[in-house]
């Protein structure tokens, strides 16, 4: 790669209307609409290692996914991505944060129907309680407006009710954001802060009718074991709740259990929520007690912006209208592409690629995972799995004929079941970041 062809490259990072600008004018001397042709191609071409054969596809403005910033690096003056290294976790875990700890999955270890405990990704927003001695001894509280407060240990919530197994998806709510330009505030995830576990527990529901929801008891208040990162014992890390008709979900569970495990700490053992399908700040972790309430929560996590959704669309960056947010719920719908990884290099004379990968959404169901080779000018349909229970994920399967070597890009999207597709990119900005779901992309080099 010559001098230039590496500053361009840099410059497609940093400013990719101007580097496309810049390599159309190479050939047209005027403007950029249009198709990249002629020097802007083989210039292209040199950048990502390959011909392009489906660059007439390429719309104006387009970063190629082979430099696409798809995984920042947590701390800027470090080159590549920061790995994990945290016992009984996958080196290949990507550090997005180290105090409270956070990690995502990159989306080429999400390959596995059920996601190991090891490659689950980490968010934490305080730092967490010590690993519990006693695990059965653990208390939960049930107050608020309930008939018969109650205080109930684990071991009497294994004995007294009914455990279930559900393989249920949890994922952060600000899952995607580091798709968002201009750049939102928050932890930049890709599409790795989710996973799709085997979950044991009860569910909460039958625990909330021992006490007795009082009519008044609209929306929980959840309280966990970790600590402020401040440690002033006074402040609270993450306190969330959802609508009472959230909480009595058959599949909202008390969950003591992972993948067949005991709950481990990391994962806020040995008691937590699980709220599937919604934002992953409703699973609390290191459950110590649930308050009923009169009146949708305000704890930490409940105001302002945070897990707020924009109802009508703002200018990034404007003033905040608070009557213009919405509580993020049910997340929208996402899919993966799990093998091959990004930046794969086949033999040349490869003429198929045989693709998996992963869908879901939220509260729904994935209708449809679509394909694209040529940047999106035609799509196939993938062969897609459906879920083994309500909130599983769906994998789906497809093999692609590729017409000679060079550089593609696989595209992958998702439409739920109320027909709500993937966007091509993040949109409906908010200062936070939620609700980012554009198509994921990959490299493939042939050749
Ligand atoms: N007590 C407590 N519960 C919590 C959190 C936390 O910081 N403290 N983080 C929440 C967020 S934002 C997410 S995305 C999930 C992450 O769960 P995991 O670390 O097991 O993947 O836990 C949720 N539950
Ligand atoms: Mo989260």
């Amino acid at each position: 790669m010559t001098k230039r062809e590496r500053s361009l490259e840099e410059l497609y990072r940093d400013d990719p209307e101007r580097a496309d600008a810049l390599l159309y004018n190479r050939k047209t001397g005027t403007s950029r609409r249009g198709f990249l042709g002629g020097a802007g191609v083989a210039a292209m071409g040199a950048m990502v290692g390959g011909a392009i054969p489906f660059s007439q596809n390429m719309p104006a403005g387009f970063v190629p996914a082979a430099f696409a910033q798809t995984t920042p690096p947590a701390a800027p003056e470090k080159k590549g991505p920061q790995l994990l290294d945290f016992p009984g976790k996958d080196k290949g875990l990507v550090v997005l944060g180290d105090r409270p700890l956070v990690a995502e999955t990159p989306e080429a270890l999400l390959d596995d129907d059920t996601t190991p405990t090891s490659k689950f990704f980490i968010r934490h927003n305080g730092n967490p309680p010590a690993a519990a001695a006693a695990p059965d001894a653990w208390k939960l509280t049930i107050d608020g407006e309930v008939n018969k407060p109650l205080e109930i240990s684990l071991g009497d919530l294994k004995k007294n009710y009914k455990p279930q197994t559900l393989r249920m998806v949890l994922e952060c709510g600000g899952n995607g954001r580091g798709f968002f330009s201009p750049t939102a505030r928050g932890n930049q995830w890709t599409n790795g802060g989710a996973g799709c576990a085997e979950w044991t527990g009860v569910s909460l529901a039958d625990v909330l009718k021992t006490a007795g929801v009082k009519p008044s008891g609209i929306y929980t208040a959840n309280y966990g074991a970790d600590t402020h990162l401040s440690g002033d014992p006074k402040q609270v890390t993450l306190s969330r709740g959802v609508r009472i008709a959230k909480a009595m979900e058959p599949q909202t569970l008390l969950v003591w259990a992972m993948n067949g495990k005991p709950l481990e700490n990391v994962h806020g053992g040995p008691l937590r929520l699980i709220t599937p399908g919604w934002a992953g700040s409703v699973s609390h972790k290191w459950i110590t007690k649930i308050t009923l309430r009169d009146k949708e929560h305000d704890g930490p996590g409940m105001t302002g912006t945070n897990y707020r959704l924009t109802i009508n669309p703002m200018v990034p960056g404007a003033k905040e209208d608070p009557k213009n947010f919405r509580i993020l719920e049910s997340m929208p719908v996402r899919s993966i592409i799990t093998a091959p990884a990004n930046g794969t290099k086949l033999a040349a004379g490869t003429r198929e690629l045989k693709l998996r990968g992963a869908s879901w959404a939220g509260d729904l169901t994935v209708k449809q995972v679509e394909v694209s080779v040529d940047f999106g000018q035609t799509w196939v349909r993938a062969n897609l799995n459906p879920p083994k229970n309500k909130f599983d994920w769906q994998r789906w399967t497809l093999s692609v004929k590729v017409p000679s070597d060079g550089y593609y890009e696989v595209w992958s999207k998702a439409t739920d079941s109320n027909g709500r597709a993937q966007p091509h990119v993040a949109a409906n900005w908010n200062p936070q970041g939620y609700g980012s779901n554009p198509f994921h992309r990959i490299a493939v080099l042939i050749g």
